[in-house]
Protein backbone atom coordinates (compact mmCIF):
# COMPACT_ATOMS: atom_id res chain seq x y z
CA UNK A 1 0.00 0.00 0.00
CA UNK A 2 1.33 3.01 -0.90
CA UNK A 3 1.59 7.18 0.14
CA UNK A 4 -1.14 8.27 -1.86
CA UNK A 5 -0.40 11.44 -3.85
CA UNK A 6 -3.28 13.97 -4.63
CA UNK A 7 -4.05 17.83 -5.79
CA UNK A 8 -7.02 18.47 -3.57
CA UNK A 9 -6.77 19.48 0.07
CA UNK A 10 -10.49 17.62 0.05
CA UNK A 11 -9.00 13.91 0.49
CA UNK A 12 -6.50 15.13 3.21
CA UNK A 13 -9.38 17.19 5.70
CA UNK A 14 -12.63 16.88 6.91
CA UNK A 15 -15.30 19.72 4.82
CA UNK A 16 -15.01 22.40 7.57
CA UNK A 17 -11.48 22.77 8.24
CA UNK A 18 -11.23 23.00 4.02
CA UNK A 19 -11.33 27.07 4.36
CA UNK A 20 -8.46 27.26 6.90
CA UNK A 21 -5.86 25.21 5.72
CA UNK A 22 -6.34 26.57 2.24
CA UNK A 23 -4.85 29.90 3.58
CA UNK A 24 -2.54 27.98 5.20
CA UNK A 25 -1.25 25.80 2.61
CA UNK A 26 -1.17 28.76 0.19
CA UNK A 27 0.89 30.98 2.40
CA UNK A 28 2.99 27.93 2.61
CA UNK A 29 3.53 27.93 -1.08
CA UNK A 30 3.98 31.99 -0.86
CA UNK A 31 6.55 32.12 1.45
CA UNK A 32 8.80 28.84 0.01
CA UNK A 33 8.52 31.23 -3.18
CA UNK A 34 10.17 34.52 -1.18
CA UNK A 35 12.35 32.47 0.56
CA UNK A 36 13.87 30.38 -2.36
CA UNK A 37 13.42 31.83 -5.52
CA UNK A 38 11.86 29.29 -6.85
CA UNK A 39 8.36 27.04 -6.25
CA UNK A 40 7.98 24.27 -4.44
CA UNK A 41 8.05 20.67 -6.30
CA UNK A 42 5.32 19.39 -3.62
CA UNK A 43 3.95 19.60 -0.45
CA UNK A 44 4.79 16.36 2.13
CA UNK A 45 2.21 15.70 5.44
CA UNK A 46 1.61 13.60 7.82
CA UNK A 47 -1.18 13.81 11.02
CA UNK A 48 -0.80 13.96 14.90
CA UNK A 49 -3.02 11.09 16.09
CA UNK A 50 -4.91 10.85 19.10
CA UNK A 51 -4.95 7.50 20.88
CA UNK A 52 -8.62 6.65 21.31
CA UNK A 53 -7.42 3.74 23.77
CA UNK A 54 -4.37 0.80 24.63
CA UNK A 55 -2.46 3.44 26.42
CA UNK A 56 1.44 2.25 27.06
CA UNK A 57 0.78 -1.04 25.80
CA UNK A 58 2.46 -0.89 22.43
CA UNK A 59 6.00 -1.39 23.51
CA UNK A 60 4.29 -4.21 25.07
CA UNK A 61 3.13 -5.53 21.54
CA UNK A 62 -0.38 -5.33 22.33
CA UNK A 63 -2.83 -4.26 19.58
CA UNK A 64 -3.95 0.07 20.52
CA UNK A 65 -6.70 2.08 18.99
CA UNK A 66 -5.53 5.73 17.42
CA UNK A 67 -6.87 7.57 15.10
CA UNK A 68 -5.28 10.58 12.90
CA UNK A 69 -6.71 14.39 13.86
CA UNK A 70 -6.66 17.37 11.15
CA UNK A 71 -3.48 18.78 12.68
CA UNK A 72 -0.17 17.73 10.93
CA UNK A 73 3.22 18.88 9.97
CA UNK A 74 3.36 20.03 6.32
CA UNK A 75 6.48 20.20 4.34
CA UNK A 76 7.02 22.37 0.78
CA UNK A 77 10.28 21.03 -0.98
CA UNK A 78 11.78 21.83 -4.04
CA UNK A 79 15.41 19.30 -5.34
CA UNK A 80 18.12 21.57 -5.17
CA UNK A 81 19.96 22.02 -8.53
CA UNK A 82 21.93 18.43 -9.15
CA UNK A 83 25.33 20.22 -10.10
CA UNK A 84 25.72 21.80 -6.97
CA UNK A 85 27.16 20.17 -3.35
CA UNK A 86 24.25 18.29 -1.59
CA UNK A 87 22.84 20.22 1.16
CA UNK A 88 19.61 21.18 2.54
CA UNK A 89 17.99 24.10 3.40
CA UNK A 90 15.16 23.98 6.10
CA UNK A 91 12.97 26.57 7.19
CA UNK A 92 9.92 27.40 9.61
CA UNK A 93 7.10 29.16 9.07
CA UNK A 94 7.48 29.70 12.99
CA UNK A 95 10.66 31.33 12.25
CA UNK A 96 11.04 33.00 15.63
CA UNK A 97 11.01 29.73 17.54
CA UNK A 98 12.64 27.72 14.75
CA UNK A 99 15.22 29.37 12.88
CA UNK A 100 16.22 28.28 9.26
CA UNK A 101 19.06 25.66 9.33
CA UNK A 102 21.41 25.26 6.66
CA UNK A 103 24.03 21.71 6.33
CA UNK A 104 25.77 19.65 3.85
CA UNK A 105 25.08 15.76 3.25
CA UNK A 106 28.24 14.25 4.03
CA UNK A 107 29.32 12.15 1.33
CA UNK A 108 29.71 9.01 3.24
CA UNK A 109 29.06 8.16 6.64
CA UNK A 110 26.39 9.37 9.60
CA UNK A 111 24.48 12.79 9.28
CA UNK A 112 25.52 13.77 12.95
CA UNK A 113 22.40 14.69 15.22
CA UNK A 114 23.09 15.80 18.08
CA UNK A 115 20.24 14.11 20.63
CA UNK A 116 21.15 15.72 23.38
CA UNK A 117 20.36 19.31 22.59
CA UNK A 118 16.25 20.64 21.68
CA UNK A 119 17.03 21.02 18.15
CA UNK A 120 13.57 21.09 16.76
CA UNK A 121 15.71 19.79 12.77
CA UNK A 122 16.68 16.75 14.58
CA UNK A 123 13.45 15.04 14.29
CA UNK A 124 13.86 15.95 10.52
CA UNK A 125 17.83 14.63 10.33
CA UNK A 126 16.52 11.44 11.87
CA UNK A 127 14.26 10.84 9.06
CA UNK A 128 16.61 12.17 6.85
CA UNK A 129 19.01 9.30 8.29
CA UNK A 130 16.38 6.74 8.24
CA UNK A 131 16.31 7.42 4.38
CA UNK A 132 19.66 7.49 3.58
CA UNK A 133 19.80 4.07 5.36
CA UNK A 134 17.27 2.57 3.23
CA UNK A 135 18.54 4.05 0.07
CA UNK A 136 21.91 2.76 0.80
CA UNK A 137 20.33 -0.56 1.21
CA UNK A 138 18.13 -0.55 -1.51
CA UNK A 139 20.17 1.13 -4.56
CA UNK A 140 23.64 1.04 -3.26
CA UNK A 141 24.22 5.08 -3.27
CA UNK A 142 21.97 7.47 -0.60
CA UNK A 143 20.99 10.20 -0.91
CA UNK A 144 22.42 12.45 -3.52
CA UNK A 145 20.31 15.30 -3.80
CA UNK A 146 19.88 18.52 -1.92
CA UNK A 147 16.43 19.81 -0.95
CA UNK A 148 15.11 23.32 -0.11
CA UNK A 149 12.46 23.43 2.74
CA UNK A 150 9.75 24.96 4.22
CA UNK A 151 7.70 23.87 7.20
CA UNK A 152 4.46 24.79 9.40
CA UNK A 153 3.62 22.73 12.43
CA UNK A 154 -0.01 22.71 14.02
CA UNK A 155 0.33 19.59 15.99
CA UNK A 156 0.86 21.29 19.33
CA UNK A 157 4.15 19.99 21.09
CA UNK A 158 4.72 17.53 24.14
CA UNK A 159 1.01 17.14 23.78
CA UNK A 160 0.87 13.92 23.42
CA UNK A 161 -0.66 14.19 19.88
CA UNK A 162 2.20 12.53 18.62
CA UNK A 163 3.98 16.18 17.38
CA UNK A 164 7.11 14.30 17.39
CA UNK A 165 5.98 11.26 14.80
CA UNK A 166 3.94 13.55 12.87
CA UNK A 167 7.30 15.54 12.15
CA UNK A 168 9.65 12.30 11.63
CA UNK A 169 6.95 10.47 8.67
CA UNK A 170 6.72 13.62 6.72
CA UNK A 171 10.51 14.48 6.93
CA UNK A 172 11.21 10.88 5.81
CA UNK A 173 8.45 10.95 3.44
CA UNK A 174 9.86 14.59 1.49
CA UNK A 175 13.33 12.88 1.55
CA UNK A 176 11.99 9.87 -0.33
CA UNK A 177 10.24 11.57 -2.70
CA UNK A 178 13.26 14.36 -3.11
CA UNK A 179 15.45 11.41 -4.01
CA UNK A 180 13.27 10.08 -6.89
CA UNK A 181 11.12 7.49 -5.34
CA UNK A 182 8.23 7.23 -7.43
CA UNK A 183 6.03 5.79 -5.17
CA UNK A 184 6.64 5.21 -1.25
CA UNK A 185 5.13 1.89 0.35
CA UNK A 186 3.30 2.88 3.81
CA UNK A 187 4.61 -0.13 5.36
CA UNK A 188 8.39 0.88 4.77
CA UNK A 189 7.79 4.56 5.58
CA UNK A 190 6.29 3.49 9.04
CA UNK A 191 8.98 1.03 10.03
CA UNK A 192 11.39 3.86 9.03
CA UNK A 193 10.00 6.06 10.84
CA UNK A 194 9.73 3.98 14.26
CA UNK A 195 13.65 3.17 13.95
CA UNK A 196 14.56 6.79 13.13
CA UNK A 197 12.20 8.44 16.06
CA UNK A 198 13.96 5.90 18.54
CA UNK A 199 17.51 7.59 17.26
CA UNK A 200 16.71 10.78 18.77
CA UNK A 201 16.66 9.07 22.23
CA UNK A 202 12.45 8.06 23.23
CA UNK A 203 12.18 4.56 23.56
CA UNK A 204 8.82 4.36 21.97
CA UNK A 205 6.76 1.67 20.30
CA UNK A 206 5.13 2.01 16.98
CA UNK A 207 1.48 3.67 17.65
CA UNK A 208 1.92 7.23 16.40
CA UNK A 209 3.87 6.48 13.27
CA UNK A 210 1.40 3.72 12.11
CA UNK A 211 -1.32 5.99 13.06
CA UNK A 212 0.14 9.20 10.87
CA UNK A 213 0.97 6.77 8.10
CA UNK A 214 -1.75 4.59 7.74
CA UNK A 215 -5.09 6.47 8.56
CA UNK A 216 -7.71 6.76 6.42
CA UNK A 217 -10.34 9.39 6.15
CA UNK A 218 -13.31 8.78 8.70
CA UNK A 219 -11.84 5.61 10.28
CA UNK A 220 -10.26 4.87 13.56
CA UNK A 221 -6.82 2.27 12.96
CA UNK A 222 -6.42 -1.06 15.08
CA UNK A 223 -2.73 -1.59 14.77
CA UNK A 224 -1.24 -4.64 15.60
CA UNK A 225 2.73 -5.39 16.01
CA UNK A 226 2.47 -9.31 16.09
CA UNK A 227 3.37 -10.79 14.04
CA UNK A 228 4.56 -7.77 12.59
CA UNK A 229 3.53 -4.37 12.09
CA UNK A 230 -0.15 -4.21 10.64
CA UNK A 231 -3.31 -2.87 10.76
CA UNK A 232 -6.63 -2.76 9.76
CA UNK A 233 -9.14 0.29 9.15
CA UNK A 234 -12.84 0.10 11.62
CA UNK A 235 -15.54 2.77 10.39
CA UNK A 236 -17.25 4.46 13.20
CA UNK A 237 -20.70 3.53 13.52
CA UNK A 238 -23.09 6.28 12.51
CA UNK A 239 -25.17 6.51 15.91
CA UNK A 240 -27.38 8.45 17.21
CA UNK A 241 -26.55 10.70 19.23
CA UNK A 242 -23.27 10.66 17.21
CA UNK A 243 -19.41 9.23 18.57
CA UNK A 244 -17.76 12.38 19.21
CA UNK A 245 -14.26 12.35 20.10
CA UNK A 246 -12.98 15.90 22.05
CA UNK A 247 -9.27 16.54 22.79
CA UNK A 248 -8.32 19.10 25.87
CA UNK A 249 -4.72 20.03 26.13
CA UNK A 250 -3.59 20.12 30.10
CA UNK A 251 -0.87 22.58 29.08
CA UNK A 252 1.10 20.66 31.04
CA UNK A 253 4.00 19.69 29.20
CA UNK A 254 4.80 16.18 29.33
CA UNK A 255 8.17 16.72 27.46
CA UNK A 256 9.52 12.65 27.55
CA UNK A 257 12.92 14.40 26.88
CA UNK A 258 12.91 15.87 30.14
CA UNK A 259 10.49 13.15 31.75
CA UNK A 260 11.81 10.02 29.63
CA UNK A 261 14.38 8.63 31.70
CA UNK A 262 12.18 9.37 35.41
CA UNK A 263 9.42 8.07 33.35
CA UNK A 264 8.63 6.73 29.86
CA UNK A 265 11.59 5.07 29.21
CA UNK A 266 11.54 3.24 33.24
CA UNK A 267 7.75 1.96 31.89
CA UNK A 268 9.59 0.43 29.06
CA UNK A 269 12.13 -1.16 31.86
CA UNK A 270 9.75 -2.08 34.30
CA UNK A 271 7.38 -4.03 31.79
CA UNK A 272 9.98 -5.47 30.08
CA UNK A 273 11.47 -6.76 33.31
CA UNK A 274 8.06 -7.92 34.25
CA UNK A 275 7.90 -9.94 31.38
CA UNK A 276 11.10 -12.18 31.95
CA UNK A 277 10.30 -11.89 35.70
CA UNK A 278 7.20 -13.93 35.40
CA UNK A 279 8.56 -16.12 32.44
CA UNK A 280 11.04 -17.39 34.99
CA UNK A 281 8.40 -17.51 38.04
CA UNK A 282 6.54 -20.02 35.86
CA UNK A 283 9.63 -22.02 34.66
CA UNK A 284 8.98 -21.40 31.07
CA UNK A 285 11.48 -23.54 29.47
CA UNK A 286 11.98 -21.80 26.39
CA UNK A 287 13.41 -18.30 26.12
CA UNK A 288 11.33 -15.47 25.79
CA UNK A 289 10.98 -14.67 22.09
CA UNK A 290 13.30 -12.09 20.31
CA UNK A 291 10.58 -9.35 19.32
CA UNK A 292 10.48 -5.75 18.00
CA UNK A 293 9.89 -4.03 21.15
CA UNK A 294 12.69 -1.43 22.19
CA UNK A 295 14.54 -4.43 24.41
CA UNK A 296 14.08 -7.09 22.57
CA UNK A 297 11.48 -9.26 24.69
CA UNK A 298 8.09 -8.10 26.07
CA UNK A 299 4.89 -8.51 27.73
CA UNK A 300 3.24 -9.83 24.78
CA UNK A 301 6.50 -12.48 24.05
CA UNK A 302 5.66 -13.53 27.55
CA UNK A 303 2.16 -14.25 27.28
CA UNK A 304 2.61 -16.15 24.04
CA UNK A 305 5.30 -17.99 25.08
CA UNK A 306 3.16 -19.20 28.44
CA UNK A 307 0.28 -20.29 26.11
CA UNK A 308 2.32 -22.45 23.77
CA UNK A 309 3.78 -23.65 26.29
CA UNK A 310 1.06 -24.66 29.21
CA UNK A 311 -1.89 -25.05 27.15
CA UNK A 312 0.08 -26.88 23.87
CA UNK A 313 -1.33 -24.10 21.32
CA UNK A 314 1.10 -24.15 18.22
CA UNK A 315 1.19 -20.47 17.22
CA UNK A 316 -0.50 -18.11 19.64
CA UNK A 317 -0.73 -15.33 17.17
CA UNK A 318 -3.62 -17.16 15.54
CA UNK A 319 -6.03 -17.44 18.24
CA UNK A 320 -9.67 -16.44 18.34
CA UNK A 321 -10.78 -13.10 19.50
CA UNK A 322 -12.70 -15.08 22.43
CA UNK A 323 -9.50 -17.58 23.02
CA UNK A 324 -7.15 -14.30 23.36
CA UNK A 325 -9.58 -12.47 25.82
CA UNK A 326 -9.43 -15.40 28.19
CA UNK A 327 -5.77 -15.55 28.57
CA UNK A 328 -5.98 -11.88 29.00
CA UNK A 329 -8.23 -12.74 32.28
CA UNK A 330 -6.12 -15.70 32.94
CA UNK A 331 -3.02 -13.71 33.25
CA UNK A 332 -4.68 -11.06 35.06
CA UNK A 333 -5.04 -13.76 37.87
CA UNK A 334 -1.68 -15.11 37.78
CA UNK A 335 0.12 -11.32 37.85
CA UNK A 336 -2.02 -10.81 40.91
CA UNK A 337 -0.67 -14.41 42.37
CA UNK A 338 2.68 -14.32 41.26
CA UNK A 339 3.71 -10.81 41.09
CA UNK A 340 2.49 -10.14 45.16
CA UNK A 341 4.73 -6.91 46.14
CA UNK A 342 2.99 -4.10 46.19
CA UNK A 343 5.74 -1.91 46.98
CA UNK A 344 7.78 -3.16 43.70
CA UNK A 345 10.75 -4.94 43.18
CA UNK A 346 14.39 -4.00 44.42
CA UNK A 347 17.35 -4.85 41.97
CA UNK A 348 18.35 -7.38 43.88
CA UNK A 349 14.98 -9.48 44.26
CA UNK A 350 14.98 -9.08 40.30
CA UNK A 351 18.57 -10.59 39.80
CA UNK A 352 18.08 -13.09 42.38
CA UNK A 353 15.02 -14.30 40.49
CA UNK A 354 16.58 -14.00 37.21
CA UNK A 355 19.66 -15.64 38.49
CA UNK A 356 21.76 -12.60 36.71
CA UNK A 357 24.32 -9.95 38.20
CA UNK A 358 23.62 -6.63 38.62
CA UNK A 359 26.13 -5.56 35.82
CA UNK A 360 24.54 -8.27 33.44
CA UNK A 361 20.67 -6.76 34.65
CA UNK A 362 21.87 -3.14 33.80
CA UNK A 363 24.11 -3.65 30.45
CA UNK A 364 20.70 -5.87 29.44
CA UNK A 365 17.92 -3.64 29.83
CA UNK A 366 19.46 -0.15 31.68
CA UNK A 367 22.01 0.38 29.21
CA UNK A 368 20.27 1.74 25.84
CA UNK A 369 18.47 4.34 27.39
CA UNK A 370 19.50 4.92 31.02
CA UNK A 371 17.06 4.66 34.04
CA UNK A 372 17.72 6.35 37.14
CA UNK A 373 15.58 3.37 39.51
CA UNK A 374 15.77 1.45 42.98
CA UNK A 375 12.58 0.06 42.61
CA UNK A 376 10.80 -1.62 39.73
CA UNK A 377 6.72 -1.67 39.96
CA UNK A 378 6.29 -4.93 38.10
CA UNK A 379 3.20 -5.89 39.37
CA UNK A 380 1.66 -2.92 38.29
CA UNK A 381 3.03 -2.56 34.97
CA UNK A 382 2.06 -5.90 34.25
CA UNK A 383 -1.81 -5.42 35.65
CA UNK A 384 -2.12 -2.50 33.49
CA UNK A 385 -0.76 -3.75 30.00
CA UNK A 386 -3.25 -6.96 30.58
CA UNK A 387 -6.01 -5.29 31.82
CA UNK A 388 -5.35 -2.37 28.66
CA UNK A 389 -5.18 -5.20 26.19
CA UNK A 390 -8.04 -6.83 27.62
CA UNK A 391 -10.04 -2.94 27.08
CA UNK A 392 -8.73 -2.83 23.22
CA UNK A 393 -10.71 -6.09 22.44
CA UNK A 394 -13.90 -5.12 24.34
CA UNK A 395 -13.51 -2.02 22.52
CA UNK A 396 -12.93 -2.78 18.80
CA UNK A 397 -15.93 -5.24 19.36
CA UNK A 398 -18.51 -2.74 20.86
CA UNK A 399 -17.59 -0.76 17.70
CA UNK A 400 -17.50 -3.50 15.24
CA UNK A 401 -21.08 -4.75 15.93
CA UNK A 402 -22.52 -1.52 17.63
CA UNK A 403 -25.65 -2.14 19.34
CA UNK A 404 -28.51 -0.29 17.63
CA UNK A 405 -29.10 1.95 20.61
CA UNK A 406 -26.58 4.66 20.21
CA UNK A 407 -27.01 5.57 23.93
CA UNK A 408 -25.83 2.17 25.15
CA UNK A 409 -22.88 2.29 22.92
CA UNK A 410 -21.46 5.54 23.93
CA UNK A 411 -22.07 4.42 27.72
CA UNK A 412 -19.95 1.24 26.98
CA UNK A 413 -16.94 2.48 25.10
CA UNK A 414 -16.99 5.63 27.67
CA UNK A 415 -16.96 2.98 30.77
CA UNK A 416 -13.78 1.52 29.05
CA UNK A 417 -12.24 4.17 28.05
CA UNK A 418 -12.74 5.83 32.02
CA UNK A 419 -11.42 2.19 33.36
CA UNK A 420 -8.45 2.93 31.08
CA UNK A 421 -7.81 6.10 32.83
CA UNK A 422 -8.84 4.85 36.43
CA UNK A 423 -5.56 2.32 35.38
CA UNK A 424 -3.16 4.93 33.87
CA UNK A 425 -3.75 7.22 37.19
CA UNK A 426 -3.91 4.31 39.75
CA UNK A 427 -1.89 1.82 38.92
CA UNK A 428 0.40 3.01 35.92
CA UNK A 429 1.13 6.36 37.43
CA UNK A 430 1.17 8.25 34.15
CA UNK A 431 -1.35 10.86 34.81
CA UNK A 432 -1.43 14.60 36.71
CA UNK A 433 -3.44 16.29 39.18
CA UNK A 434 -4.42 18.36 36.10
CA UNK A 435 -5.03 15.78 33.49
CA UNK A 436 -7.16 13.90 36.29
CA UNK A 437 -9.52 16.98 36.82
CA UNK A 438 -10.15 17.58 33.07
CA UNK A 439 -11.59 14.16 33.02
CA UNK A 440 -13.87 14.66 36.16
CA UNK A 441 -14.96 17.96 35.28
CA UNK A 442 -16.01 16.21 31.70
CA UNK A 443 -17.77 13.88 33.01
CA UNK A 444 -19.51 16.05 35.37
CA UNK A 445 -20.89 17.83 32.16
CA UNK A 446 -22.29 14.29 30.20
CA UNK A 447 -18.83 12.58 29.14
CA UNK A 448 -19.37 9.55 28.59
CA UNK A 449 -15.61 8.23 28.96
CA UNK A 450 -12.70 10.96 30.00
CA UNK A 451 -9.04 9.93 29.92
CA UNK A 452 -5.56 11.00 29.13
CA UNK A 453 -4.39 10.35 25.64
CA UNK A 454 -0.54 9.84 24.59
CA UNK A 455 2.19 9.02 26.94
CA UNK A 456 0.50 11.20 29.95
CA UNK A 457 2.12 12.95 32.68
CA UNK A 458 0.66 16.28 31.70
CA UNK A 459 0.02 16.63 27.66
CA UNK A 460 -3.63 15.54 25.95
CA UNK A 461 -6.93 13.94 27.17
CA UNK A 462 -9.41 12.07 25.03
CA UNK A 463 -13.23 12.36 25.74
CA UNK A 464 -16.21 10.77 24.09
CA UNK A 465 -18.89 12.89 24.45
CA UNK A 466 -22.20 12.60 22.54
CA UNK A 467 -22.37 16.04 19.94
CA UNK A 468 -25.44 17.37 22.24
CA UNK A 469 -23.17 17.55 25.23
CA UNK A 470 -20.08 18.78 23.32
CA UNK A 471 -20.89 22.49 24.54
CA UNK A 472 -21.46 21.99 28.11
CA UNK A 473 -18.08 19.89 28.25
CA UNK A 474 -16.62 22.78 26.86
CA UNK A 475 -18.24 25.34 29.23
CA UNK A 476 -17.15 23.79 31.84
CA UNK A 477 -13.42 23.21 31.10
CA UNK A 478 -13.56 26.96 30.35
CA UNK A 479 -14.59 28.09 33.74
CA UNK A 480 -13.06 25.72 36.18
CA UNK A 481 -10.01 24.94 34.24
CA UNK A 482 -8.40 27.34 31.63
CA UNK A 483 -9.91 30.21 33.02
CA UNK A 484 -8.89 30.09 36.51
CA UNK A 485 -5.42 28.41 35.81
CA UNK A 486 -4.31 30.59 32.66
CA UNK A 487 -6.34 33.80 33.19
CA UNK A 488 -4.90 35.74 30.77
CA UNK A 489 -5.63 33.38 28.00
CA UNK A 490 -5.95 34.81 24.57
CA UNK A 491 -9.12 33.43 22.14
CA UNK A 492 -6.16 31.44 19.97
CA UNK A 493 -4.82 29.49 22.82
CA UNK A 494 -8.09 28.22 23.99
CA UNK A 495 -8.99 27.24 21.00
CA UNK A 496 -6.11 25.34 20.03
CA UNK A 497 -6.68 23.88 23.96
CA UNK A 498 -10.10 22.17 22.80
CA UNK A 499 -10.74 20.13 19.39
CA UNK A 500 -13.40 17.87 18.43
CA UNK A 501 -11.50 15.38 15.93
CA UNK A 502 -12.38 13.68 13.38
CA UNK A 503 -10.62 10.72 12.09
CA UNK A 504 -8.73 12.03 9.26
CA UNK A 505 -6.41 10.93 6.91
CA UNK A 506 -3.10 9.94 7.10
CA UNK A 507 0.58 10.70 5.41
CA UNK A 508 0.42 11.82 1.83
CA UNK A 509 1.68 13.87 -0.96
CA UNK A 510 0.29 16.85 -2.46
CA UNK A 511 1.17 17.90 -6.27
CA UNK A 512 1.93 21.34 -6.48
CA UNK A 513 0.33 22.38 -10.02
P1 LIG B 1 3.19 10.38 22.65
O1 LIG B 1 3.83 10.87 23.92
O2 LIG B 1 1.77 10.79 22.54
O3 LIG B 1 3.99 10.72 21.44
C1 LIG B 1 4.09 7.97 23.48
C2 LIG B 1 4.79 6.95 22.57
C3 LIG B 1 3.83 5.91 22.02
C4 LIG B 1 3.02 5.26 23.14
C5 LIG B 1 2.39 6.37 24.00
C6 LIG B 1 1.67 5.76 25.19
C7 LIG B 1 6.60 8.17 21.49
C8 LIG B 1 7.11 8.76 20.22
N1 LIG B 1 5.37 7.66 21.43
O4 LIG B 1 3.17 8.73 22.70
O5 LIG B 1 4.59 4.88 21.34
O6 LIG B 1 3.84 4.41 23.91
O7 LIG B 1 3.37 7.28 24.50
O8 LIG B 1 0.66 4.90 24.75
O9 LIG B 1 7.25 8.17 22.51
MG1 LIG C 1 5.63 12.22 20.58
Amino acid sequence: MEVPTTTSLRDIYPEDAIPMETKRWESLLAKFKEIYGKSADFIARSPGRVNIIGEHIDYSLYEVLPMAITADFIMAVAAQPVNEKPRIRIANMLSSKFPSREFEIPAEGEIPIDASQHEWTNYFKSGLRGVSHLLEKKRGGFISLGMDILCDGTVPSGGGLSSSAAVVCTSALAVLKANGEAKVDKQELCELAIVSERAVGVNSGGMDQAASVFSLRGTALYVTFKPNLNFTTIDFPQTDPELTFVTAQSFVTADKHVTAPVCYNLRVVECTLAAVFLAKAFGLKRELPKDSSPLGVSLRGFHDTYFEEKEGIADNTKTSVAEFESQLQKLIQLTADYLPQEKGYSRGEITALLGMSEEELNQRFMSKFPVRAENFMLRQRALHVFGEALRVIKFRQLLSSPSENGKELLSSLGELMNDTQASCRDIYDCSCPELDELCDLARSAGSSGSRLTGAGWGGCSVHLVANDKVDAVKKIWEEKYYRKKFPDMTEEKLKEAVVVSKPGSGSMIFKVL
